[in-house]
Order: C-alpha cells, then structure tokens, then sequence
C-alpha cells in the first residue's frame, strides 16, 4: 500500500543513511554487519508494516466475503497482493539477520516472519497479482455456488445451506445423491485455477527455501517438517481404534436401515449416507444409529427450537458461557459488524468465520447461521477464535495467533464439550439430566461429531501434501483424493468421480486456501484443554459429563495459555493451561473409553474394516 510504505525498513534505513553521512567506523552500516538492535528495528518495523496492510487486507476481504461481486473479489485481491508480497519481501530481508545473536523474542519474530506466511507468492510481482487473483476467484466461486436440479432455475437452485438440511434430514438415498452430485458440479469450474494456483504458491515457498508449500506448512509447529508429519501420524495412530469401531458400529446399523446391497457389509460407506455433506461430521444420522436401551431422549436442535432461539440468541447464549468463566462480554461493534443471517439480497461466503478486523477489538463472526444443533456447537467454535484474539491483541503484530493453528481451532470446541446435559438444565432448555445408564446414547452422538471427524481431518492435507510436492500430479487429483478417503475414512464415492471433476473443490477449505492439519490437531488438543479445565473446576466423574460453566479458575487459567499469543514454542503455551507439553490423545481416548469397550461389544461377531 503506497501510503504505507513509509515504514518499510524505517530504522534500518535511517542507519543507513546515518552511516552513509557519517562515513566513520563508529557509524554501523546494517548491510555489511547487522547488530541486536538492527534486528529488534527490523522486526518493529515490520510488525509495523504488517499490521497496517493486514488490517486493511481484512478489510477488503471481509467486504467480499460479504458482498460477493466483481468489484469487491478485486479490491480484496489486491489488498491481498499488498500484504503477501510485503510478507515475502521481510521473509526475505530476514534473512540478514540469521547469523546475529538476539533475544529470544527478536528471534522468534524473524523466524515467525517466514514460517508462517500461508499463500507465499513469487517475488515477481505481476505473479503475486496473478496468484491473489486466482485466490480471490476461487473463494468467490465457492461463495456463490449452487446447484440448480433439473429444470430449476433462480430461486429453485440449491445453496449449500439448502443442500446441507437435505443431507441432514433426507433418508431417500436417491435424494441424497442427487445433491451429493449435485454440490460437486461447482467445483469442477475451478480445477485450473487451483493446477496454476499450486504452481504459483510452490514457486513463492521455493524462493523462500522450503521444497514446497506443504513443507511450508509444515514447518510452522516449532518442530522440522518431517518431525511434524510423523507427530500428526502418531497421534492418528492413538485414535484409529476408536474410529474403527465407530466406523464398523455405524456400517452395520446403516446396513439395517438402507439395506446391504447399498451398503455392503465389507466395503467402504457410500459417502452420501452419512449426514453430511463431506462425511466429516455423522451427528445427524444419529437417530439412525442410537442404541435403543440408552438414547438420552433428546435433541438438542428440537429443545433450540422449542425454546424459541433466535441466531442471536444462540450467539448471545454462547457469550453468556464465556462470560460465567470470566471473559468481558464482547464489544458493541461486535453485535454491531458481524453477520447473523444470510441475507436473501446479495451473495456472501456462508462458511462460517470468525474475524479480527483490527486491533483485537473489531471482532465479527460471519455466519449463515439455522436454529440447530450444528450451528450452537459452531457459534461456540467462532466465537472462541474471537476470545483468543481479544486475549492476545497486546502481543506484537507477529505474535498475535494462535500457539500452533490448531489452538486457535480448538478453544471454542473445548467450551462446546462444557454444553452437557447439566449445563442445558441450568439453562433450562432441558428438564432434568439423563441418568448415567444414558451415557452411552450421549457419548455415541459425542463421537458421531468429534471421532468421525480425525481421518477427514487428517486427509484434507495429506491430499493437499501431496499436491504441493507432486506426488499426487494435476491429472490425478480426484483419484488422489478418492483413494485418501477410502484409506483413511472407510468411505467411498456413490458413482464414478472422474478427473473431469474436482472433488476435492466442493470442501471449502481447498478454495479458501486453509490449512487443515489445525482440526486434527484441535480434534485431539480440545479434550486435552477440556481434561484439564475440568479437573482445575474441580469436576469429579465422566468427563462426557463435566461442564465448566462458572468456573472462573478454569477461565482464569485457559485465558493464561490465550494471552501468549504465538510468543512461546507451543508446548509452553499447553503447559500453562494442562502442566503438559505434548499433544496427547488419551485426553480423546479417555473421554469414549467406555463407549469403546460398548461399541467393541457390539462389533464382536461382525467383521469389521474395509
Ligand atoms: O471450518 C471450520 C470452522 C471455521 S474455522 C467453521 N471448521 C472445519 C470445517 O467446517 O470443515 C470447524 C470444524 C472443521
Ligand atoms: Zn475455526
């Protein structure tokens, strides 16, 4: 941005200019022999420069979000380009400084600088333009898709969130395969877009030293690249049992209901019967799957609804929780600038996002938001991102993130875990708890949302991966994709998926260029947080059934581990919260044990896998 351009380097280029006057050998010349000071100027400069385009990057970008047209998908590309080409340009001059001695804090914001840049564009700048251009493209595309059945047009055409309440509620396979295809016949238009968009970015990582942009990703846990996938491996492996007996429970019981021959006893699920778009998340076939001696006999979309929730509502209901633990209430602007509803006149990106605008003060959510129980557990998730935010917005540009990306993602899932039955009673959305002998009902639709999620969660950039470094070329794509969902999730298309088509696509995070190993690593971190929090409340019993609503130590301690921001190695920023410093699954493991040998019981005749 022109106007900002006056802090590019401010210190480092008054030294310059002060050696260059001075001509002498007390004058330091920051190019020949940079100094502690030169690199503290340097990083104050940028978190300086950073920060200004940032905002007005977000600016730009929330307004497109918003308002979906030619104009704004522009604008918002060349904030972008703005941003990410000074980003790589101060990843670059970092550079200087690797030899000099600093303080930790210094050096961390060097490293920080390159690491953590998501979109690296080439230095060429007619390359940089052309990469935030395709980006903004491909959101927008996903912003306005809609899959218009068979003679429908206009009004009659299905958005996603049209389509996500057919796949939660239909039990006709033909109409839920109908708008399974039907949703993949939007992406296909971007396939090129991403072959050229993966080139570009690579390029960008490449000149920033990385192999690729997936290495670049990888880098960003305080740990090597390599160390990084074998840790997301390990912790796949701690869970895979559990999702196996999930995955053999749940086949049998869809067996039951559509019948065999759609759902074959020995092969992957069709991905069309599970309740959701992607298969990522099984909760809504629930009623298909409860055990009949424990349903805990209710719903917690029917008791919204019953209760007369509005999407406010439900957002105010989800400040309240943060509020009974100790946080501030969230700032007027934020009921003022965030978007509740989908607005019937214009088109907006309806996946749902939490916002910093500026400063950790102008926080906004941007949801499409239904009375359901699917939209209470995501309010909870945005808004915890806006909590983190707030929490470390007096930390340095360059430090205001989360510890690793899959903090960020799993603070409000862990708050989401305190939504018990006792907590519903205590808001009186619920009469009276369901006795312990309904444990298993309520830990089976628990693990129909959070153990159903790890494979996909894992896969996403497994794929992704594998795109970045070649191994899984352009005209492979879908077959890549495919045989990663098979491995991992047990699932399998409900008809031929071609490299005409871009599965991968219709999931928004590939459009949006958002990295996906942060909700693995928040699938698993969320019952680590929640272990921990509860026991600091003091809960004795199943974890399934500890809600930390009012505890204002819990709140106290979750918000020490917050205000760290990204200034710390993570496992520091675990520490303060748990006393532990790895990502540790038994957390998840512990908290569906007893479903586990429950499930396994049930599994025991059957052959189970795929
Ligand atoms: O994208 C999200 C959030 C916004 S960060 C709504 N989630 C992932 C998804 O929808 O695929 C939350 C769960 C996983
Ligand atoms: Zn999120």
């Amino acid at each position: 941005m022109r106007t900002h351009s006056g802090h590019r380097n401010n210190a480092c280029m008054l030294a310059v200019v002060i050696s260059l006057l001075l001509s002498t050998a007390c004058a330091h010349d920051p190019r020949a022999n940079p100094s502690a000071d030169d690199a503290r100027s340097f990083v104050e400069a940028a978190n300086a420069r950073l920060e200004a385009l940032g905002v007005r990057a977000a600016r730009a970008e929330w307004v497109k979000a918003n308002f979906i047209t030619v104009d704004t998908e522009a604008l918002a590309a060349e904030a972008y380009e703005n941003y990410i080409a000074a980003s790589v340009e101060l990843a670059k001059q970092a550079a200087q400084f690797n030899g000099v001695e600093t303080d930790a804090e210094t050096r961390r914001q060097l490293e920080l600088l390159k690491r953590a840049i998501t979109m690296p564009a080439p230095s060429d700048r007619a390359l940089t333009q052309e990469l935030t251009q395709i980006a903004a493209g491909m959101d927008s595309n996903y912003g306005k898709a809609q899959y218009c059945p068979e003679g429908a047009e206009g009004e009659d055409c299905l958005d996603i969130i049209e389509i996500r309440a057919i796949t939660a509620e239909s039990r006709d396979p033909a109409a839920l395969l109908d708008v399974w295809i039907g949703w993949r016949t939007t992406s296909p238009a971007i396939r090129d877009d991403y072959r050229r968009f993966v080139e570009l970015t690579n390029q960008g990582a490449q000149e920033l030293g990385y192999p690729d942009t997936g290495a670049l990703w990888r880098s960003n846990y305080d740990m090597s690249p390599d160390a990084f996938a074998a840790e997301v491996d390990r912790l796949w492996q701690q869970v895979l049992p559990l999702y196996e007996s999930l995955h053999c429970y749940v086949r049998a019981k869809l067996a039951e209901f559509y019948g065999e021959d759609q759902v074959p006893l020995d092969q992957p699920i069709p991905a069309h019967l599970l309740g959701n778009m992607w298969a990522q998340d099984w909760t809504n076939i629930y009623d298909l799957v409860a055990p009949d001696d424990a349903d805990p006999g209710y719903d917690l979309t029917a008791l919204v609804q019953k209760a007369g929730y509005d999407p406010l509502g439900m957002v105010r209901s989800g400040e309240n929780f943060f509020s009974s633990i100790g946080f501030e209430p969230l700032p007027d602007s934020f009921w003022e600038r965030s978007l509740f509803t989908k607005p019937q006149d214009r088109e907006v990106v309806c996946h749902a996002s939490a916002w910093d605008v500026e400063d950790g003060d102008d926080l906004r959510i941007k949801m499409c938001i239904e009375v359901n129980a699917e939209d209470f557990q995501t309010i909870h998730h945005e808004l915890g991102h806006n909590y983190y935010q707030r929490a470390y917005k007096d930390q340095p540009y360059l430090f205001r993130g989360s510890a690793n990306d899959g903090f960020h993602e799993a603070i409000g899932d862990a708050i989401a875990l305190s939504v018990t039955p006792a907590y519903l009673v205590e808001l009186g959305l619920l009469d009276a708890e369901p006795p312990p002998s309904k444990d298993v009902g309520l830990l089976l639709r628990d693990a129909l949302g959070k153990v159903a999620f790890l494979p996909f969660g894992i896969l996403v950039d497994q794929w992704r991966w594998g795109v970045f470094s070649g191994e899984i070329p352009a005209d492979a794509y879908n077959a890549g994709w495919w045989a990663l969902r098979e491995k991992y999730q047990g699932i399998r298309p409900p008809d031929e998926r071609g490299e005409d088509l871009f599965d991968p696509g219709a999931k928004y995070h590939i459009p949006g260029n958002t990295p996906y190993s942060r909700y693995f690593l928040a699938a698993i971190l969320q019952f680590q947080f929640h272990r921990a929090m509860c026991e600091i409340a003091g809960h004795e019993g199943p974890l399934n059934r500890c809600t930390i609503y009012g505890s204002k130590e819990a709140g106290r301690r979750l918000n020490e581990m917050l205000e760290m921001g990204m200034s710390r190695p993570w496992p520091d920023a675990l520490e303060a919260l748990t006393g532990e410093r790895e990502a540790d699954a038994t957390a998840i493991r512990d908290y569906f044990a007893p479903l586990q040998a429950w499930l396994d019981e049930k599994n025991a005749s059957r052959s189970c896998g795929w």
